[in-house]
């Protein structure tokens, strides 16, 4: 027989004897809670935003590689009977916008006390690990498997200092600024905008290329870091808004959606407001803002004439 019948022949009986593990693995995460790993191998890491009321699932393999393939589920139960459990459905890992190994599923605590927290996971070879971590709640903290959660209750991202530059001409372009404060245990990415006002919205950053203020696309956006600050302002990273469904007016307050990598949407409103300087050198001043800026060759924008602009939008603003 041929090593290859051996290998099929014994995939039934290994899956059992895997599935055996798990189930005593989670018996022994229960009974003694730190970091969680049995013999399944895969390390289950939980992060608790508690203003953001999400739970992170985080998954990696023996060798600490992240585990991006899964389905993640989760079920709260106090420790003691007659309470409603608190369950999130299966989440895939890129369902947060990010394939990284860290699953997103919403989640809050219904009461103070002690939890214990399920979590599931399905594996891409249809096996599942099931895994019983403890947590205790209290009004002041969050404490997963023994390990405080870094979050304190008013640690979030916050935008802060929004406001749009006055545009002229419908078809053309915008730029928005603002500050995002991340006041998370975790690295962000502001990693898109969105605005009904244009047809595009993009993320750039104005660079000094040999002497000469241009704009560069950043598709990726721009990183956040944990306890960090972004700032977006004049003749810097900007959002730009490109296809104008109409002019910006001093006095207009414009909508954008941000996505973050880990924190999902965020709606805001930008006012429309007279911005002084653009943090350019004085010879590239009459070209002024980041609105009007030279774009780099190659940079993915999208061309927007301005006549079949002006038809598209002649029964609204769309503000
Ligand atoms: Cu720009």
């Amino acid at each position: 027989m041929k090593p290859t019948d051996w290998g099929a022949r014994l995939s039934p009986a290994l899956l059992l004897f895997v599935l055996i593990l798990a189930v005593a693995g989670g018996v022994a995460a229960c009974a003694a809670p730190g970091p969680a790993a049995d013999d399944s191998g895969l390390q289950i890491t939980l992060l608790y935003s508690r203003g953001g009321e999400i739970m992170r699932v985080r998954l990696a393999d023996a060798a600490g590689a992240a585990v991006t393939d899964a389905v993640v589920s989760l079920e709260g139960n106090m420790n003691h009977a007659g309470m409603v459990p608190v369950a999130a459905e299966g989440v895939t890992d890129d369902a947060d916008g990010s394939a990284d190994g860290q699953y997103t599923l919403p989640f809050a605590f219904s009461m103070l006390g002690d939890w214990i927290l399920t979590v599931t996971v399905e594996q891409t070879d249809g096996t599942a690990v099931k895994r019983d971590i403890d947590a205790q709640v209290t009004s002041e903290s969050v404490t997963i498997a023994g390990t405080l959660q870094a979050e304190t209750p008013g640690g979030e991202l916050q935008v802060t200092d929004v406001r749009a530059r006055p545009a002229p001409l419908a078809g053309g372009t915008g730029a928005v600024y603002l500050t995002v404060v991340n006041g998370t245990a975790e690295d962000e990415q502001l990693a898109a905008v969105s605005s009904p006002v244009a047809e595009a919205v993009e993320l750039h950053e104005t660079v000094d290329d040999n002497g000469v203020m241009r704009m560069r696309h950043e598709p990726e956006g721009f990183a956040i870091p944990a306890g960090g600050t972004l700032q977006l302002a004049p003749g810097g990273k900007h959002v730009m808004l490109i296809g104008l469904a109409a002019p910006l007016a001093v006095g207009d307050t414009i909508t954008l959606t941000l996505t973050f990598a880990h924190a999902g949407e965020k709606v805001i409103q930008a006012p429309v407001v007279e911005i002084e300087g653009s943090g350019q050198s004085p010879m590239h001043a009459s070209d002024g803002d980041d609105a009007h800026m030279e774009h780099q060759p190659g940079a993915s924008m999208t061309p927007t004439p301005a006549e079949e602009h002006d038809q598209e939008h002649d029964h609204g603003t769309g503000n």
